[in-house]
């Protein structure tokens, strides 16, 4: 299913919930945490709803490249100059909470840095 109307983010893709939007395309959203860790925290996705990297499949290539390569430009555009961090929480043991994949970008003037 493309969308999922229990799934939090997609609501957030279809505007039923609000949020601080930094970037859309046809295929991604980013927006900034709820629960920022740092200065500057966004979170990337894709607009499809994909519960969780267990579920991507070869077709989801270039879609999760599109991703990759949107972070460091945004955190650019959003004056992280000196380093930031991405993460990817992977099922319930790897932390996830929000079963739509996502990608978190931390960054700013530490100190922040977990672990
Ligand atoms: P994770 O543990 O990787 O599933 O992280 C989920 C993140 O989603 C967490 O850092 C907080 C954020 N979050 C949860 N609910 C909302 C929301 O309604 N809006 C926004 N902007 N972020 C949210």
């Amino acid at each position: 299913m493309s969308h999922d109307p229990n799934c939090l983010f997609c609501k957030i893709v279809q505007g039923q919930i609000p949020s601080r939007k930094v970037y859309e395309d046809d295929d991604v959203l980013a927006f900034h945490d709820i629960h920022p860790w740092a200065p500057v925290h966004i979170l990337l996705i894709p607009k499809l709803h994909i519960a969780s990297m267990v579920d991507l499949g070869p077709e989801h290539a270039a879609l999760m490249g599109k991703m990759t390569v949107l972070a460091p430009r945004l955190m650019k555009e959003l004056g992280v100059t000196n380093g930031f961090r991405t993460l990817v929480n992977t099922g319930a043991d790897g932390g996830q909470e929000v079963f739509h994949l996502h990608m978190h970008a931390i960054g700013g003037p530490r100190p922040w840095l977990k672990g």
